[in-house]
């Protein structure tokens, strides 16, 4: 098998680095003003029990909440982040055990989570799960599971 010349090889990859480097918040859903999102429970530094349900509240202000693929103005909705960053604006959202999608309307949920600290915090998604822009998240929380 033949190699492809180091031209073309650089080539592609300076065209994947531009496509990496692309501007991702330009087609992001624009954020209601004063959007304010919140956790509302647990508190930031809470010690909770291991081995039951620890129950999270989402507080969003200033704007509303639809299920996933309902596109209507100002609204969202909320996302879990365990253990994770936020994407930035215009990011869609993972969907994994570190990115819960309530994608019914929830506005709260409960979580089992190991012994331990953990982070946790809210982003909303617009109807494609895709960040606002500016985003709309709330501040990261830490909690210790014992
Ligand atoms: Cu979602």
């Amino acid at each position: 098998m033949r190699k492809p010349p180091a031209a073309v090889a650089l080539a592609a990859a300076l065209a994947a680095v531009l496509v990496a480097a692309a501007p991702s918040g330009v087609a992001a859903t624009p954020a209601p003003p004063n959007a304010y999102l919140y956790i509302g429970w647990p508190n930031d530094g809470q010690v909770v029990s291991s081995g039951k349900p620890i129950r999270v509240w989402f507080g969003l202000r200033n704007m509303g909440v639809a299920p996933k693929g309902v596109k209507y103005p100002n609204t969202g909705h909320h996302h879990l982040l365990i253990d994770a960053d936020t994407p930035g604006p215009g990011v869609e959202i993972p969907n994994d055990r570190n990115h819960l999608h309530f994608g019914t309307g929830e506005t709260e949920t409960t979580v089992e989570l190991a012994p331990g600290r953990h982070t946790l915090q809210l982003v909303m998604g617009d109807d494609q799960h895709i960040t606002f822009s500016p985003p709309v998240q709330s501040k990261k929380i830490t909690i210790t599971v014992k």
